[in-house]
């Protein structure tokens, strides 16, 4: 953190030394409202992960059970920004930033169940401060590769001092298994420099380990359906 501090400290006097005062201070002033831009991003995910936090309790106390098993959330990194808009053909400034990436501000609910993915889905949107921009069910309609989970991309206003903003976030829910199998997919898709045959193995074999994982996750959510139907038929 220091060594950060103290660099970004002798690039900017590296810079003043090139630079006249009217683009230091055009520097300083994009520096600020790329921080203030991040700031809300943050200010976007507490209010998601504020809402789940809430319909987790409240499920909890009700139907005595908690249907989510985490909450992640993360802001999507400079590089990863910059790699994006490169990839997309777009400008590298804020504006075009905010206006057409949907993923800065991410959040990732991870559930037991395949249902509760749904039921907190339904929860979420039928908030009347959300707004679904996309809906991307990539559980009913897997990926290529196997990759399932529902993305939202959602619009969630959030409350400054003066304004309200309105932001977008991205939220993924997944089941446990869906997450085991994207977290392994994803370390697995960086390893550099590997023979083409290997590849392709790997590619199949993933696939596999998806169609398991989608069979374990019904599986999983067949015996939470009997055993609540017989707890719900014992108590009546
Ligand atoms: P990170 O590290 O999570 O930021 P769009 O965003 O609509 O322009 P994109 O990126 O294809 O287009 O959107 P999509 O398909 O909704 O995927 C967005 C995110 O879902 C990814 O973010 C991953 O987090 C996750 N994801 C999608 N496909 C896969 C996959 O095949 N494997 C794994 N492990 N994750 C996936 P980022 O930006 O790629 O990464």
């Amino acid at each position: 953190m220091t060594d950060t501090k103290e660099a970004s400290g002798l690039l900017y006097h590296k810079l003043a030394e090139f630079m006249n005062d009217e683009s230091i201070q055009a520097l300083q002033q994009i520096s600020a409202s790329t921080r203030d831009l991040m700031s809300c991003y943050r200010c976007a995910i507490m209010e998601i992960e504020t809402k789940f936090r809430v319909l987790n309790e409240r499920f909890s106390l009700v139907h005595d059970h908690n249907p989510i098993d985490t909450i992640q959330s993360r802001l999507k990194s400079p590089e990863s920004i910059h790699q994006k808009m490169l990839r997309k053909q777009l400008p590298f400034t804020l504006e075009a930033i905010e206006e057409n990436l949907s993923d800065i501000a991410g959040i990732r609910i991870v559930c037991s169940f395949v249902d509760d993915i749904y039921m907190l889905a339904d929860c979420l949107l039928q908030q009347d401060d959300i707004t679904l921009i996309e809906r991307k069910d990539y559980i009913k309609h897997p990926k290529e590769n196997g990759y399932r989970s529902l993305h939202l991309i959602v619009e969630v206003p959030i409350f400054l001092q003066n304004e309200k903003r309105l932001m977008k976030a991205e939220v993924q829910l997944r089941t446990i298994a869906m997450e085991f199998w994207a977290n392994l997919e994803h370390q697995l898709r960086y390893k550099k420099d590997l023979p083409a045959k290997i590849v392709e193995k790997t590619a199949e074999r993933l696939s596999e380990c998806a169609r398991q994982s989608a069979e374990l996750d019904a599986r999983m959510q067949e015996i939470r359906d009997v055993i609540e139907q017989a707890d719900g038929s014992a108590l009546s």
